[in-house]
C-alpha cells in the first residue's frame, strides 16, 4: 500500500523540456489541469500528495520519479542520464530527506533514470536505456540486494519507440505485468502473467498500480477494457500534454 506521493507541476517553460515525439508543443494550462486531476486521481486512492513548487531551471522537472528510486525497505537518488536533467536530482533531495534517512545515491559514472525501474513485488526490473547505463543499473542492483529485492536488466536499447523501460511495461503487482507487445517474449518476463497491450496502444502500458485502483492514460479502449478485468478501480486520465513530452503517469510522482 502507497501512503504518500511527491509531485511537481509543469513549470511555465514545460514545452521547453526534451521530446522525441513528433505530436507539437503542449499547452501548458491544460498541463496544469492534467497535472491537477492526475493529483486528485492520487488522492481519492488514499494518498497525501506533497506539492512542490515549479521548477523553471528544467522544464522535465515534473517527471519527478526519474530522480529517485522508492521502496518500502529504502531509498537511492539516481543520477538521470540526461545532462539536462542532472540537476533535478539535487532539487528534489531535500524534499525526500523529510522522509528518508538514508538517501544512498548513484555515482558517476552510472546513470539511473526512475522510468527505467519497475518494481514487481520484490523484484525488480532494470532497463538499460539510452539514459539508465549498466554501470547505474549494478549500481542500484547492489542496493536492492542489501535490502533484500532480487533484480534483473532489461536492456531495451534497440526496442523501437519507448525512452524508458516503463514506457513499455507495468507492474500489477508481484505475479502480474502490462507489457506492450515487443517486450512479451523477452525472457525476463517468463513466468509472469501477462496482460499484452494491443498494437497502437503502446502508451496505455505506462499504467500506475496505486492501491486498489490503476490510473490508465485516457484513449486506449481495449486496453481499458482489459483494464477493467483486473479487479482494480480503472481511473482513467488524460495526458495529452505529457505524452507530448514523452512522459506519462509513472513519470508525474514518486509513490511510496
Ligand atoms: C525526458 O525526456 O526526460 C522527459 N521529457 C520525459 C521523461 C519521462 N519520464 C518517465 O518516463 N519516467
Amino acid at each position: 500500500m502507497f501512503q504518500r506521493a511527491i509531485v511537481r507541476p509543469p513549470a511555465a517553460n514545460f514545452a521547453d523540456g526534451l521530446t522525441t515525439v513528433d505530436l507539437g508543443a503542449p499547452d501548458v494550462a491544460k498541463a496544469l489541469d492534467q497535472h491537477a486531476a492526475y493529483c486528485a486521481a492520487l488522492e481519492r486512492c488514499g494518498l497525501m500528495v506533497t506539492h512542490l513548487s515549479p521548477d523553471p531551471r528544467y522544464p522535465d522537472s515534473t517527471f519527478v520519479e526519474d530522480t529517485a528510486i522508492l521502496t518500502r525497505r529504502g531509498a537511492v537518488l539516481t543520477r538521470p542520464g540526461a545532462s539536462e536533467r542532472a540537476g533535478e536530482a539535487a532539487a528534489i533531495e531535500p524534499a525526500l530527506r523529510c522522509f528518508f534517512a538514508a538517501l544512498p545515491r548513484i555515482e558517476a559514472p552510472g546513470t539511473v533514470d526512475g522510468g527505467d525501474i519497475c518494481e514487481a513485488g520484490d523484484h525488480f526490473f532494470l532497463g538499460v536505456s539510452k539514459r539508465t547505463n549498466e554501470e547505474g543499473a549494478r549500481q542500484l542492483a547492489r542496493h536492492l540486494a542489501a535490502w533484500g529485492y532480487t533484480s534483473v536488466e532489461v536492456d531495451v536499447r534497440n526496442v523501437p519507440g519507448i525512452l524508458h523501460l516503463k514506457s513499455g511495461i507495468a507492474a500489477i503487482d508481484g505475479k502480474r505485468l502490462v507489457l506492450m507487445e515487443a517486450l512479451a517474449d523477452h525472457p525476463a518476463f517468463r513466468g509472469w502473467e501477462r496482460v499484452i497491450v494491443a498494437p497502437g496502444e503502446t502508451y496505455a502500458a505506462n499504467c500506475v498500480r496505486v492501491n486498489d485502483a490503476l490510473l490508465v492514460a485516457a484513449g486506449f479502449p481495449r486496453f481499458e477494457a482489459d483494464a477493467r478485468r483486473l479487479d482494480l478501480e480503472p481511473i482513467v486520465l488524460d495526458m495529452s500534454e505529457f505524452e507530448k513530452m514523452d512522459g506519462g503517469l509513472s513519470c508525474l510522482s514518486l509513490r511510496f
